[in-house]
């Protein structure tokens, strides 16, 4: 089962209102700062952070200890303008997971929960649109950023409904985190628009790179589908 780490910046609209009206960029240079610090540390850990709204942070963190745990929270709040709560948990379904860390967010007064569980496998795939590029020669770059948000709206509310999450990468890519069990019928039904390149594996980062890595395989016409999956070998 995937583990997912759930950060929230406690009083960060009070943050923002401090700063009065004259605000917008220097929240923008801040929230920039903000996910690079947690993605930094994150990645160098072997896990990955999806930015939900800015002001909560979704991090993929398999294995990740309780002493670790709390590294990592020091680490953020000492980077961030505001305290934070961490929520840990594992479910075989990450939207699942969220759902139940959300609640805990909400109604627990800790500061930092983690909650004991199977750290199994991240089922990772790394979602790419066809032809972009082409798209953006023969239309323009706004109508191409419509499309791509148009697919993030249907690709993660599909993704939902059968228990994963997704979240943009930049330019025409997407990550989606798919439940541990049974994805495979899930991965045949993404429009055949989309390259689905999926790697699992029990580290977040190595699922990453062989979802990358399937992708890339897609992109060079070595499979006749428009997903592939590639499990870790370890
Ligand atoms: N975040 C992320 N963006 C990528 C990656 N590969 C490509 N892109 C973005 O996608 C754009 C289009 O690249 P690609 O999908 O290969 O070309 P297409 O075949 O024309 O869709 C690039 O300009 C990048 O902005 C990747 O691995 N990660
Ligand atoms: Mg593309």
């Amino acid at each position: 089962m995937p583990r997912i780490t759930l950060v929230k910046l406690v009083d960060y609209r009070k943050w923002t209102e401090e700063l009065g009206f004259d605000r917008e960029g220097l929240i923008q240079i801040k929230q920039a700062e903000i996910y690079r610090w947690i993605q930094e540390r994150a990645w160098s850990m072997g896990f990955f952070a999806m930015p939900l709204m800015y002001d909560h942070y979704l991090i993929l963190t398999n294995g990740i200890s309780r002493e670790e745990l709390i590294d990592l929270a020091e680490y953020i709040e000492e980077k961030t303008p505001c305290s934070i709560k961490v929520v840990s948990i594992t479910h075989k379904n990450p939207a699942i997971a969220q759902l139940y860390a959300s609640r805990i967010l909400q109604v627990s007064e800790n500061k930092i929960t983690y909650i004991d569980g199977e750290d199994s496998v991240n089922v990772i795939a790394h979602i790419d649109l066809n032809d972009i590029t082409s798209l953006i020669n023969e239309t323009s770059i706004y109508e191409a950023y419509l499309e791509v948000n148009m697919l993030l709206n249907q690709l993660s509310s599909q993704i939902y409904e059968q228990n994963g999450l997704v979240s943009y990468l930049g330019g025409d890519n997407f990550v989606a985190i798919l439940p541990s069990e049974n994805y495979e019928k899930l991965i045949t039904r993404i429009p055949g628009c989309l390259k689905v390149g999926v790697g699992v594996s029990i580290n977040p980062r190595e699922a990453f790179k062989l979802a990358t890595e399937a992708l890339t395989r897609i992109r060079k016409g070595y499979v006749k589908t428009n997903y592939l999956i590639i499990q870790s070998s370890s």
